[in-house]
Parts: structure tokens; C-alpha cells; sequence
């Protein structure tokens, strides 16, 4: 049997519950296949040269950690410039938030050229390659030019967005050409596959062979959706640990007279924070009702703290928050629980589970596992009710969900409301069907659908 090579920006030791959607879903999905995970080290060396890094080997029960060291203009080039502050904004749709510095491309390519140089010694001739996420684009192209022949899948966690937002990045043509090294590339939902197709329909020189096979620069690529999951009895049993029960009880005692909205996410621009933060403002102005009642606890992990970006957000959510607080609390009711810190992954199920509300409302993303682990949380017997944006990738199957459109305040507003209200009997048969669904996608599904599509793929 092959062994499975898995490459990320940041690794995490599969053993450990770890926090972000990559990590848990990689790290489950290596611990059951066995094999290699490499990537960068998480250190920063301050007076590092520029492409070179220590290599790090660690084995993890059945898995070996591979990785490397960044130097300071490396981590500063590549991971905060680049990837944080060129592709994931423009990936999200924020042109209006891409930093486009023309000395970050460098440190890009040369970080990903001494991935592909250190990898090389560690792979076998049999091995399967699994490359993921932005940062990595152009790794399997360094890899075939130092003549490495192994199957080479891509798989992008955040969206792909349309043709025309895509070639407002200046190396557009080059990123998109490097996918072609590679021989599947998987997406979080139909809608990115279609910016792909459009994209080399109107932008390369493509030939498209199928509805998911296109041949270009002398190669075929397949590309297709393989919406990721979670492991959901993994998520039901931390539920059931102590950490968890003890988070329950706690929030089910203090809120019992109280209802409970909840929002879990980074801190990041694409998740929709402000809009959130003033379509729950119109619910308190709209249905008075709620004064004394609902209570809005909206965890913001921090996250990539040094992009500008998000600096900026993170004063805009204190003084939205703060002004909320200020305009409707009352003695012994605070509206808004804003926490800008981790709460601990253990602890997670049972805070999903306290609230009658979840509110998952981004304005674009890949996919969001939050809002498939607050259903995975729930009680079956008197569920709380999920608030989806339809702009999360989580939307094309989520259709059982409440799905709004982030930037409309006042319907957002309306369905908060709608889902406060809603009878246990819809709430339980909505539910049943969205518990259906992420079982039946779950991350093994994922995993399993995503390999066996690039072992499917015919020797060149
Ligand atoms: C990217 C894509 C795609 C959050 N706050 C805390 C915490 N979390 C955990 C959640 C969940 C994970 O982080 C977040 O995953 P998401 O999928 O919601 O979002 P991203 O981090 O943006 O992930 C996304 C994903 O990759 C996978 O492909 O779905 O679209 O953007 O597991 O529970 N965990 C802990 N404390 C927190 O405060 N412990």
C-alpha cells in the first residue's frame, strides 16, 4: 500500500485535540491512514537566511512529522504578505483588503521552491501526495521540475473565487498554471469548481475534455468538489467528557431564564462579525422582547495578528460591542458576551449546546465546520436552530439550515427572531435532516472520496 504524504502550511501532532478546521480534519484523517505530514515548524528564526530552514523529523505514533524552520523574511514574505495578505482576501472577495506588495511574490516562490527541495528527500517512488491550501499552490510544479513523478493532489480549504476577481492578482496566470502540476484538485463546493471551470475556459489555453477533466499546458487535470467534514461521533464524544458537561450545566444554569445566540469563529474579516454584531442590534430594536432576554456570546479567537487587516476589525468589534452594551444593558443584563480569546476546544460541544441559537454568518467561506459541530453538538430531543449565511460552502448542503444574507440586516434580523421562535417540532425534524447529512459527509467520507479520486487518476 502507498503511503500517504499530507503537506500543510502548519501541522499539528494528530494525537493532541487540536483547534482549526484544517488541523482536526488532517489530523484525523493521518492518524487513520498512517504516513508522513510536513510542513512548517510554527518557529521563526529572527536573523535566518531567506530559503533555508532546519528540518525537524518526529514520529507521532503511526505518523512521522516532518518540519521546517522559517526565517524572519521568509514568515514575514511568504505567510503573513502573500498568503495572508494577498490570496486570502482576494480568494474571500476583499480586493478592497489585499495588500498587493510586489516583494511578497519572492519569498512565496522561495518558500515553496525549499519545501519541495527538503520533501524531496524524505519521499518515496510510491508515495501519494497531498498538498493543502494556498499557501502551498505552486508546490507540486517545484516538485516535477526537480523531477519528483508521484501522484500530486491539491485540495483548496477556502473559496475559489470568479474569473474576473481571480486576475486582479497580479500572478493569476502563473498560480493557476502551477495547478496544472498537479494531477486532481479538489474544492469545497460547486460554485468554486465553476469559477475554475470559467476561469480556464476564458483565461488559458484549455481544452475541457469533460465536466471535470481539463487539459492544458501538456497536461490533464481533473478538478471536482469534495465538500470537507467532520468526525462527527469523534464530536458527539467530547460532548460526552466531563469538560463539556461541566461548560453545559454552567451555561444552562445562567441562562436559564435567558436565551443564548451563539457565534464561534477566528477572528477574521471573512466571518461577517460586524454585520452579525448589527443584525442582532436590529433584533433587540425590532422585537423588544428579547430586552432582558437574548444574549449574544460571540467568541473571536485571535488569529494572524499582525496583518493590518485585522487589527482594524478588531477595534471596530470592541466599539460595536461596547456601544450594543451601552445602549440596551441593563444591571443585570449584558446583551453582548464578546470574548476575544480560545475557548478550549474540550469545552466547545457543550457551549454549542447551551444555545437556542447558533449564528454562522460569513460573508464567504470555504466551507465552515462550525456550523456542521454545532449540529453534531445538539440534543436530538430539543435542538437549537442553525443560522447559515449562504455564502459559507456549507450552504450547498446545509439546506435545512435558516440561510440568510449576511449584509441584510433587517431580514437577518427577522430570521434571529423566526429562529428564537421556532416550535420544537421543526426544530427537531431540521435537525434530524442536517445530523443526516453531516454523517453521511463526513470527514472519513472526504478523505476517503478525495484519495480515491486521485488514485482513479490514470498513469501519464
Ligand atoms: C478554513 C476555511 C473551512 C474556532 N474558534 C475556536 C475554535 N475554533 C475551531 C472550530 C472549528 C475551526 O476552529 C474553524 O473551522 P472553520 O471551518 O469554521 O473555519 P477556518 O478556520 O476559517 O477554516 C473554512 C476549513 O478551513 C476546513 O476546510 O471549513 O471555510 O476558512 O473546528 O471549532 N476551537 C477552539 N477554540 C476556539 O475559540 N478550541
Amino acid at each position: 500500500m502507498s503511503r500517504l504524504v499530507v503537506i500543510s502550511n502548519r501541522i499539528a501532532d494528530p494525537r493532541k485535540t487540536a483547534s482549526g478546521g484544517l488541523a482536526v480534519a488532517l489530523g484525523q484523517a493521518l492518524e487513520a491512514s498512517g504516513g508522513m505530514w510536513f510542513g512548517w515548524s510554527g518557529k521563526v528564526v529572527e536573523d535566518g537566511t531567506p530559503g533555508e530552514g532546519d528540518l525537524h523529523v518526529q514520529t507521532a505514533g503511526k505518523v512521522q512529522l516532518a518540519t521546517v524552520d522559517l526565517s524572519r523574511e521568509d514568515h514575514d514574505s511568504y505567510y503573513l504578505g502573500y498568503s495572508n495578505g494577498v490570496l486570502w482576501p482576494v480568494f474571500h472577495y476583499r480586493l478592497d483588503l489585499a495588500d498587493f506588495d510586489s516583494g511578497y511574490i519572492a519569498g512565496y516562490r522561495r518558500v515553496n521552491q525549499m519545501f519541495a527541495n527538503k520533501l524531496k528527500g524524505l519521499l518515496r517512488p510510491d508515495d501519494i501526495i497531498w498538498v493543502h491550501d494556498y499557501h502551498l499552490i505552486p508546490l507540486a510544479a517545484e516538485l516535477r521540475a526537480m523531477g519528483c513523478q508521484q501522484r500530486m493532489g491539491f485540495f483548496l480549504h477556502i473559496p475559489l473565487p470568479p474569473p474576473l476577481m481571480l486576475a486582479a492578482v497580479p500572478e493569476h496566470d502563473w498560480l493557476m498554471r502551477s495547478l496544472f502540476a498537479y494531477d486532481l484538485v479538489g474544492f469545497q463546493s460547486e460554485a468554486d469548481v465553476s469559477h475554475f471551470a470559467r476561469y480556464v475556459n476564458t483565461e488559458t489555453p484549455a481544452d475541457i475534455l469533460g465536466e471535470h477533466e481539463f487539459r492544458a499546458f501538456g497536461k490533464t487535470l481533473r478538478a471536482r468538489a469534495f465538500p470537507i467534514g467532520i468526525d462527527v461521533d469523534e464530536f458527539i464524544g467530547l460532548g460526552e467528557g466531563r469538560e463539556s458537561q461541566e461548560m453545559f450545566g454552567q451555561m444552562r444554569e445562567e441562562y436559564s431564564r435567558r436565551r443564548l445566540l451563539l457565534g464561534v469563529e477566528r477572528l477574521d474579516y471573512s466571518k461577517g462579525l460586524p454585520q452579525r454584531l448589527k443584525a442582532f442590534r436590529q433584533l433587540l430594536q425590532a422585537y423588544p422582547e428579547n430586552l432582558g432576554s437574548a444574549t449574544l456570546i460571540q467568541i473571536a479567537a485571535p488569529s494572524r495578528e499582525s496583518v493590518d487587516a485585522y487589527a482594524a476589525l478588531r477595534q471596530e468589534l470592541e466599539s460595536l460591542c461596547g456601544a450594543i452594551n451601552g445602549n440596551y444593558g441593563e444591571l443585570d443584563w449584558m446583551p453582548v458576551r464578546y470574548i476575544h480569546r480560545n475557548v478550549a476546544r474540550k469545552r466547545l460541544p457543550g457551549l454549542y449546546r447551551a444555545a437556542a441559537v447558533a449564528l454562522v454568518t460569513p460573508l464567504r467561506d470555504g466551507m465552515n465546520l462550525v456550523a456542521k459541530e454545532f449540529i453534531a453538538a445538539q440534543d436530538p430531543d430539543d435542538p437549537g436552530v442553525l443560522v447559515l449565511s449562504r455564502f459559507a460552502g456549507a450552504a450547498e448542503q446545509m439546506k435545512d439550515a435558516l440561510l440568510v444574507n449576511p449584509y441584510d440586516t433587517t431580514r437577518t434580523a427577522e430570521t434571529m427572531q423566526r429562529a428564537l421562535q421556532m416550535p420544537r417540532e421543526e426544530r427537531q425534524r431540521r435537525h434530524q435532516a442536517l445530523l443526516k447529512g453531516i454523517r453521511e459527509q463526513d470527514v472519513h467520507w472526504w478523505r476517503e472520496s478525495f484519495l480515491a479520486a486521485l488514485a482513479a487518476v490514470p498513469e501519464a
